[in-house]
């Protein structure tokens, strides 16, 4: 196994849900966290949050990763005991509407495209450089198994996933001759603030996509993402599909109400 213990380790997306999760599990496990959101003050809650229990040493980064330039300057200024970043968790992401695909609303397209695509292209190419001369690094990737099936209105939802998957396999095909690894953790349902999101505050829409089975916690997601960065340096957990048990594909749900 390979040890976290300081390891810097930059979680997009830790104000909330799986990055949120993500950030306990790593700061549990010794790592340094550098938590990039929105969301200042979700991470200094965060973070008061962690120190209450951990030692851990924590860097913020108020940061929207669908601004390409505010990407390259905050991570470009990182201060020198924060630049050698060993393991990327680029879980920033978001899902708009439910809608049939001649009903979608271009600004939710751009949104979601914005934000689980390109954000994820401009962080991983200011962060992989370093990773490449210092010869060592993970990245995990959050897909989703919306990533891997399409379903009924998830029309370009799906597509930011797919391309996540896509991106996943490029970066692993074009790092193979380097000892950086590239992971992507496919989640499930997963009760976050997700769905509060994809339907914009309403939470009975929100609640009723989790109602009736036991849906996947962000823990649950973070033990995964811990697993696949903790391996040893000779072992790339290429893959996770990770789903509730009363989950077996996107629309086959078992639900007791
Ligand atoms: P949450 O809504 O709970 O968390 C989403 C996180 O992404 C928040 O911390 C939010 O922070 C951040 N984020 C959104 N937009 C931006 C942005 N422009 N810049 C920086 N950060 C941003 O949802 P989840 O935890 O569920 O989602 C995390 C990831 O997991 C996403 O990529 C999602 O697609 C994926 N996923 C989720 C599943 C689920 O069922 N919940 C299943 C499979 C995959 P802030 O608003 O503060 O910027
Ligand atoms: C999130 C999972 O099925 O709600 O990626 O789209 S799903």
């Amino acid at each position: 196994m390979m040890q976290l213990k300081n390891k810097i380790v930059l979680i997009t997306g830790a104000s909330s849900g799986i990055g949120r999760a993500c950030a306990q599990r790593f700061a549990e496990a010794g790592a340094k966290l550098i938590l990039a959101a929105r969301r200042r003050e979700r991470l200094i809650e965060l973070v008061n949050a962690i120190r209450e229990k951990h030692a851990t040493e924590v860097h913020i980064l108020t940061l929207d990763v669908r601004d390409q330039k505010a990407v390259e300057t905050s991570i470009r200024s990182l201060p020198d005991a924060w630049n050698e970043i060993d393991i990327l968790v680029n879980n920033a992401g978001l899902s708009r509407g439910l809608d049939k695909f001649h009903e979608g609303k271009f600004e939710d397209w751009e949104e979601m495209l914005d934000t689980n695509v390109k954000g994820l292209l401009y962080v991983s190419r200011m962060v992989i450089p370093g990773m490449v001369e210092r010869k060592r690094g993970t990245i995990v990737n959050i897909g989703s198994i919306a990533g891997r099936e399409v379903y009924p209105k998830g029309n370009v939802y799906c597509a930011s996933k797919f391309a996540v998957d896509a991106l996943t396999k490029g970066m692993r095909l074009d790092l193979v001759d380097t000892p950086v690894r590239v992971c992507t953790v496919d989640p499930g349902l997963v009760e976050t603030e997700f769905s509060r999101v994809r339907f914009r505050g309403d939470s009975e829409k929100a609640e009723k996509v989790y109602q009736g089975l036991t849906p996947l916690t962000g823990d649950d997601v973070a033990d995964a993402v811990v697993f696949a960065a903790s391996r040893p340096s000779h072992v790339q957990c290429a893959e996770i599909l990770l789903l509730p048990t009363d989950q077996a594909s996107p629309t086959v749900v078992h639900r007791t109400e």
